[in-house]
């Protein structure tokens, strides 16, 4: 696909719901009791593998565009699937499965994609073994035989929110006591959500401890819009001249906001306005202005609250004065692709002086690029980073496969070249 240049940005855009949030919904709902009622729900590819899969145990779940209603069978009512289950290509689909699937009272198998098939899963079925669980293979097809668990203490060796997601999961089917030690913040949708349910699980600062849970009870979610989806908007609003982008409805959870904190320090007019909660959740909406960036460091425990932005974070620094340094991000290699690698390489077709780290990269920004013909890797977040790293290039850009946006956000195409003129 050529990508087409716009010279300014302008306007409002609503970005879809929240990835991570719109997957916990579907899960929890179907492991509760009554029926779960979500707004806003992502319909992006990963999310409906999550649906998918959960039908395929018996939960019946209707979707009507964002609105999707899920009738829970209970933590003990999911029924044994009927074939291997698919996941697509979504990592959180994956591993969190791995956590509900290892206490139940039937066996059951995972696969999805190439990428998938190639993402560690010895970070989930590791902790889950020590709490009883029986899970062959550490890369996907998986193949789990139903267990009965118990709690376990644990100290997470990576920051990780779909490890400690999968051991809490676990967790509410264990015997006894489950606590998590994280070493650093991850998101914590779960832990949020759960709450709300009703499970017996608490937090205290980096620490989670969960008790087996009898019941859950549904609740009305709505799903805030993705951060990481308004991150594109954001990035674009301040490397290009004369724009101004408001994102509404934004979730910023402040285990997601390393972008907004991060983009502030380089320079960025950024303006977050009417604050709100929402069924737990805190939302915004996000105004940037184009802003002359400057060059930064990104390291240590703000990493993961901006993982997942790092491929845009490096379209800003490619744009700011200076040597930008992202280090402590060693966890870029297990992604869709290996993102390190696909930034660097893909970035230095367009001159940018940019260099592969062990755990990261170094960018000296603030020169001129030109266009390239860019690969994704099938990796959603490669293709919207290179759209908007495209638009301030001289020349021609294209991008080898545009559709695998429709992992996190179908409509990116489209709204993006509605702000433009
Ligand atoms: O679901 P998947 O494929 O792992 O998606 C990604 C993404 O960029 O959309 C990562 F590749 O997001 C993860 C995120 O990196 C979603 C997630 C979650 O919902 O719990 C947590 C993060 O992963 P991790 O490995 O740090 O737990």
């Amino acid at each position: 696909m050529l990508i087409k240049k716009i010279k300014k940005a302008s306007g409002v855009v609503k970005v879809p719901g929240d990835k991570s949030i719109s997957h916990r919904a579907v899960m929890l709902g179907a492991l509760a009791d009554g029926i779960t009622e979500i707004s806003g729900f992502l319909q992006g590819a990963d999310c409906l593998s999550t649906i998918d899969c959960f039908r395929n145990m018996g939960i019946n779940i209707n979707v009507n565009g964002e609105n999707v209603t899920v009738k829970g069978s209970g933590l003990n009512g999911l029924k044994a699937p009927e074939k291997m289950l698919y996941t697509g290509n979504s990592g959180t689909t994956t591993r969190l499965l791995c956590g509900i699937l290892a206490g139940q009272n039937f066996d059951s198998s995972i696969t999805g994609d190439a990428s998938i098939q190639k993402r560690p899963m010895k970070r989930v079925t590791e902790p889950l073994s020590l709490m009883g669980a029986h899970i062959e293979n550490e890369y996907c097809p998986l193949y789990i035989k139903g267990s009965p668990l118990h709690g376990i203490d644990y100290k997470m060796p990576v920051a990780s929110a779909q490890v400690k997601t999968a051991v809490i999961l676990a967790g509410l089917y264990a015997e006894g006591k489950t606590i998590i030690r994280e070493a650093e913040k991850s998101r914590d949708h779960t832990e949020l959500m759960l709450g709300a349910m009703g499970a017996d699980i608490s937090v205290n600062g980096l620490n989670i401890t969960v008790n087996k849970t009898a019941s859950l009870s549904a609740v009305k979610a709505d799903v805030p819009g993705d951060i990481s989806s308004a991150a594109f908007f954001m990035v674009l609003g301040l490397i290009l001249p004369n724009s101004e982008i408001t994102v509404t409805n934004v979730g910023v959870n402040p285990t997601r906001t390393g972008i907004i904190d991060v983009l502030q320090d380089m320079g960025a007019n950024i303006k977050i306005e009417n604050i709100r909660s929402s069924a737990g959740e805190s939302v915004a909406d996000i105004t940037v202005r184009s802003s002359q960036l400057h060059s930064t460091v990104i390291s240590g425990d703000i990493i993961p609250r901006l993982i997942d932005e790092l491929p845009i974070i490096a379209v800003a620094a490619v744009f700011a004065n200076g040597e930008t340094v992202i280090k402590d991000a060693q966890e870029l290699k297990v992604k869709e692709t290996n993102r390190i690698r696909a930034v660097v390489d893909e970035f230095s077709k367009c001159g940018i002086d940019i260099t592969e780290t062990d755990d990261g990269m170094i960018i000296n920004g603030g020169k001129s690029i030109h266009g390239a013909d860019f690969k994704t890797y099938g990796d959603h977040r490669m293709a919207m980073s290179l759209t908007v790293l495209a638009q301030l290039a001289d020349g021609q850009s294209t991008l080898d496969d545009s559709d695998c946006a429709c992992v996190s956000y179908p409509s990116f195409f489209k709204d993006f070249y509605n702000l433009g003129n």
